[in-house]
């Protein structure tokens, strides 16, 4: 690998022209860039390509926080049309399993030819929410019948799984990730890099405002990518 980084930003900023320029600034630091397309007042249709030419220049991969969660049919329409034209620039998208494995069937029918990656929802950061347990467990079962697509998972404490732990194939991505742990007045809960990657077993952190509303995002973000990766080694020589 040549790029030594497990530091994914979520790069929730007010518009287009904000986010593509943080990502070219922490482009360096990063290995993927997770996007909220629906937030962007300023969306054009060359969004995807600017985005791309960025991510291409940087070697990181873009992945876009759908949350799809509707029938296998609906969700082909919604990956590939509309305005936002997900299919078109997305390395990577995600989907919750409330609807059953229909909608890894419709997103795969459209994804897969084109070479993408599905991550399903198996946990949330989020206090109160109720993706745990069984259903946790459902969206394992899920994403070993699809393993041809579906990469990984967003997991909060994958080293608690019974199951999903055991599949070192799948990739698991964190959000709710700050350098102190604690929280925001909306319900979402933080744990430390270090505290992710090693006691919680993750592999990539999602930092979103740890790391946009610090005074330099690029110095931040590759503080984060430090503790990040010096955690990812620790892991792997456990
Ligand atoms: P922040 O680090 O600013 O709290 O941002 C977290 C990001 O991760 C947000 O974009 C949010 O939509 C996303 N996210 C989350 O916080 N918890 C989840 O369970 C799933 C998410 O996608």
């Amino acid at each position: 690998m040549k790029k030594e980084t497990n530091l994914c930003l979520a790069a929730d900023v007010g518009t287009a022209a904000e986010l593509l320029d943080i990502a070219d600034k922490v482009g360096p630091e990063i290995c993927m860039l997770k996007t909220h397309v629906d937030i962007l007042p300023d969306f054009t249709s060359d969004f995807g390509s600017k985005l791309r030419a960025i991510a291409d220049k940087h070697k990181f991969l873009i992945f876009e926080d759908r949350k799809f969660a509707d029938i296998g049919n609906t969700v082909t329409m919604q990956y590939e049309g509309g305005v936002f034209k997900i299919l078109e620039w997305a390395d990577i998208i995600n989907a919750h399993i409330i609807s059953g494995p229909g909608i890894v069937d419709g997103l795969k029918l459209k994804g897969m030819p084109r070479g993408k990656g599905l991550l399903l929802l198996a946990e949330m950061s989020s206090a109160g929410n109720l993706a745990t347990g069984d259903y946790t467990a459902a969206a394992v079962k899920i994403a070993e019948a699809h393993s041809d697509f579906v990469m990984g998972f967003i997991s909060v404490n994958p080293a608690s799984w019974k199951c999903g732990y055991v599949y070192p194939s799948m990739i698991h991505a964190t959000p709710g990730v700050q350098m102190v742990k604690g929280g925001d007045a909306l319900g979402q809960q933080y744990n430390t890099p270090h505290s992710v990657i090693t006691e919680r077993g993750s592999d990539i952190i999602i930092v979103g405002r740890g790391i946009i509303k610090a005074e330099n995002p690029a110095e931040t973000a590759h503080e984060y990518r430090l503790e990040g990766w010096k955690a990812y080694l620790e892991k792997c020589s456990q």
